[in-house]
């Protein structure tokens, strides 16, 4: 039974003692609750606050920037720079490495962050989330460049989300499974509401934007028709689909109950290498699924062996429940063999 009344700090002051964690990860995960908060303060007022619908301006993906993406994007540079213990920032909103000003000290940690993943669904008052990924550096030279951070996914040492739906809620891995917190807005603080959370291994539903089946290579097409077959088809029993076209919200889902997310690549988005980005959405998400027992794939390789070659790269992803996943990597592997 998990003890809601521990709050986030003191879950990582516990930890902390526990695994002599490092103080200044733990300084730096503050930070990123905090901003988390500021971001769920902006939304909850949704209309009545000018902060909805889109700007003028896009963003290094070319994406329509909307007025909260660039809110939350000040948010988590603001509340996390000053800490003392990053030497840089890479956000899905800045084409460039965000340098930590030199009126303050820099620390060995860089944040990733996606500041609003699912930003369309804003303006329809549909869940919406932050991603981090936090990565340590073995040394701190003094301008940080793109090659310095382009690490895989598996040298990460913490990884979360924050989902802004019905309640507010954190879930966090520091490598030694996932927690998950809720906001408790009588003080103002995340209370600890899910321990260790583990995926089931089974699957009863799955997550794709079928609207894309018509590009889908042979073995994603292969796996939806069979599990749409159902009860009379090769998996013998009945598949629901769910896609909220939010990933943070999908990948809770998963977390709580299993099933599996698809964004394969596909023909109209295969120059690009798919539709996910792989530092601030595939990799700190495949920790997650990961460190709760689930499995994440390109379908071809463990999204946290991809070697990174650019910045804002894309990946394939599916992940979630192990068994389901395994078996789309099998078709994956009976194809391509027979190509
Ligand atoms: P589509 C949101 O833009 C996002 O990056 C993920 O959060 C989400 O899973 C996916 O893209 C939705 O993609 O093609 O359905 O709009």
């Amino acid at each position: 039974m998990t003890d809601t009344s521990m709050t986030y700090m003191q879950f990582l002051l516990n930890e902390r003692r526990r695994s002599e964690s490092d103080r200044d990860l733990m300084t730096l995960l503050h930070g990123v609750a905090t901003a988390c908060k500021a971001i769920s303060n902006s939304l909850k007022n949704g209309a009545l606050a000018d902060v909805l619908g889109s700007l003028e301006s896009e963003n290094v993906q070319g994406e329509t920037q909307k007025k909260l993406d660039v809110i939350a994007n000040d948010i988590f540079l603001r509340r996390c720079e000053f800490s003392g213990v990053l030497a840089a920032m890479v956000s899905e909103e800045l084409e460039e490495i965000y340098q930590i000003p030199e009126r303050f000290p820099k620390g060995q940690y860089v944040l990733f962050f996606d500041p609003l993943d699912g930003s369309s669904n804003i303006d329809i008052n549909v869940s919406v989330g932050s991603i981090f990924s936090i990565l340590r550096l073995p040394e701190v030279p003094d301008v940080i460049t793109y090659e310095t951070v382009l690490r895989p996914g598996v040298e990460q040492v913490a990884a979360g989300y924050a989902l802004y739906g019905p309640s507010t809620m954190l879930v966090l891995s520091i490598g030694r499974g996932v927690d998950g917190f809720t906001l408790d807005g009588n003080i103002g603080e995340f209370r600890h509401t899910h321990s260790s959370i583990s995926i089931p291994p089974e699957a009863a539903e799955f997550s794709i934007n079928a609207s894309r089946a018509q590009w889908w290579e042979p073995p994603v097409k292969r796996y939806i028709d069979d599990c749409v077959a159902g009860e009379n088809g090769p998996r013998g029993k009945y598949f629901n689909m769910r896609w909220i076209a939010s990933m943070v919200a999908e990948v809770h889902r998963i977390l709580l109950r299993g099933g599996i997310f698809l964004y394969p690549i596909d023909e109209r988005n295969s120059d690009a290498g798919g539709k996910l980005r792989l530092f601030y959405e595939a990799n700190p998400m495949a920790f997650l699924i990961e460190q709760a027992g689930g499995a994440a794939s390109t379908g071809r390789e463990r999204i946290l062996d991809v070697q990174p070659l650019t910045p804002h790269q894309r990946v394939p992803v599916i992940l979630g429940s192990r068994d389901e996943v395994e078996l789309v990597e099998r078709l994956h592997k009976e194809y391509d063999e027979a190509s």
